[in-house]
């Protein structure tokens, strides 16, 4: 059956920022996430599936939903829960025949326009919000002006990403985002202390 999707935080661990040997050891310090994701967008496939197995690993049978960025073929052979598509990734539809009707599908939109038409996804990720250093050649900022208008228009469950800190983060849930998803403000620092404290803010 697929897995229900909690509300609160959720935890992205990126090899850009903390290379593969980092993110081994700050993984199991995101057990307590409501989502987990990989982002590895240098990686090769291969590379790609062994650090997704140590992941995996680390977060434990009882663990949080554990999902795969960009790839479906990465998530399939490790068996993640499933895949974190963008704009430009094969689609939603494509990606649920890989992986299969239990999987969990989620869509990167930076628009209403795109959140709208989202289809085939089990949620939809709104961003970025907030000016963020992490991605590059990130799209024009939405606000929380932009997760209002999108919450206000889609049905199924909510993320926002982008430049979110755990100041900003109640903000960000009370805009309408079921889940808030980080990068920089829980790698950047104490990773286990930083978890902690966004579990608190995201709540
Ligand atoms: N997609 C939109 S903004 C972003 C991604 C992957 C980066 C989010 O990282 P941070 O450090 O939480 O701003
Ligand atoms: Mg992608």
């Amino acid at each position: 059956m697929r897995r229900a999707l909690p509300t609160g935080l959720y935890g992205i661990l990126d090899v850009d920022l903390l290379g593969e040997a980092g993110v081994i050891a700050a993984a199991s310090a995101f057990r307590p996430a409501g989502v987990v994701q990989l982002r590895a967008k240098g990686l090769s496939a291969r590379q790609m599936v062994a650090l997704a197995r140590e992941v995996k690993a680390a977060l434990g049978s009882n663990g949080p939903p554990f999902l795969i960025n960009d790839r479906a073929d990465v998530a399939a052979i490790v068996g993640a829960d499933g895949v974190h598509l963008g704009q430009d990734d094969i689609t939603p539809a494509a990606a649920r025949a890989i992986l299969g009707p239990d999987a969990i599908v989620g869509l990167s939109t930076h628009s209403v326009a795109q959140a709208i038409t989202a289809l085939d996804v089990d949620y939809v990720a709104i961003g970025p919000v907030f000016p963020t250093r992490t991605k590059r050649d990130a799209e024009p900022v939405v606000g929380l002006d932009g997760v209002r208008a999108v919450r206000a228009q889609v049905r199924c469950p909510l993320v926002a990403i982008g430049g979110i800190d755990l100041e900003r983060a109640p903000a960000v849930r009370a805009a309408g985002a079921d889940l808030v998803a980080m990068i920089g403000a829980l790698l950047i620092g104490d990773v286990p202390r930083n978890v902690a404290l966004a579990l608190e803010r995201c709540r």
